[in-house]
């Protein structure tokens, strides 16, 4: 079976991975199966940036096809902020903390301008070479709500609601969610370039 190595630890991620994966008969692993790679610094400026050095962390020491996600939240009313510091804005992967704050910068600002997009990067690393890379984003568009409601997903989806289905991301299944998403999307754009090397 193929294998792929997902740059992730967060497990919010690798469960929408595997759901994503399960058509393709792709074997998944996640730096949760590789302790030995420890933290790595996401120091890039764009998410593509971080999610290359994620990719290719993995593709350096283990010479395995390794697809990461760098990812967050653009908020129109913050010029674009959380942006790729979505995970670590109020606290390191402190969901409520990071929802919290999101919430405080907002005050006093209407729903219609609480307009943001969720952002995926997706780099899929050759094993050995770089230049063979596939590189490709996905994004979904909602607004950011007055109050958290829902407790599915991770991250922002509390807050995430999308006007067309009257839901925040929290409050889907993860097959709704799946439907939709940022990564979803990225995903699809991934399909329509799926490089030869990956057999
Ligand atoms: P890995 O780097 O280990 O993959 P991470 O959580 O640190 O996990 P990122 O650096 O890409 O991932 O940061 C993404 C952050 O953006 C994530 O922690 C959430 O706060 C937010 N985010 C991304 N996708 C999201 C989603 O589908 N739902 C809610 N929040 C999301």
């Amino acid at each position: 079976m193929k294998k792929i190595i997902i740059a992730t630890n967060n497990e919010g991620k690798a469960a929408e991975f595997a759901e994503l994966f399960k058509k393709y008969g792709v074997e998944i692993e996640t730096l949760k199966d590789y302790p030995e790679i420890g933290d790595i610094p996401e120091n890039g400026s764009t998410f593509e940036e971080n999610a290359k050095i994620k990719a290719h962390t993995i593709t350096r020491k283990l010479h395995l096809p390794a697809l990461a996600d760098d990812s967050g939240l653009q908020v129109d009313a913050l010029h674009g902020q959380p942006g790729i510091f979505s995970a670590r804005y109020a606290g390191d992967h402190d969901f409520a903390a990071n929802n919290a704050k999101l919430l405080s910068e907002l005050g006093g600002v209407s729903l219609e301008e609480r307009t943001a997009r969720f952002v995926s990067t997706l780099v899929l690393a050759h094993p050995d070479d770089e230049s063979k890379d596939v590189i490709v984003e996905g994004h979904v568009d909602g607004l950011i709500a007055t109050l958290p409601s829902g407790d599915g997903g991770f991250g922002y989806d509390p807050l995430f609601y999308i006007p067309e289905l009257e839901k925040t991301m929290a409050e889907m299944t993860m097959n709704e969610k799946n439907a939709i998403s940022h990564r979803a999307n990225a995903l699809v754009e991934l399909e329509k370039n799926m490089p030869d090397w990956i057999n």
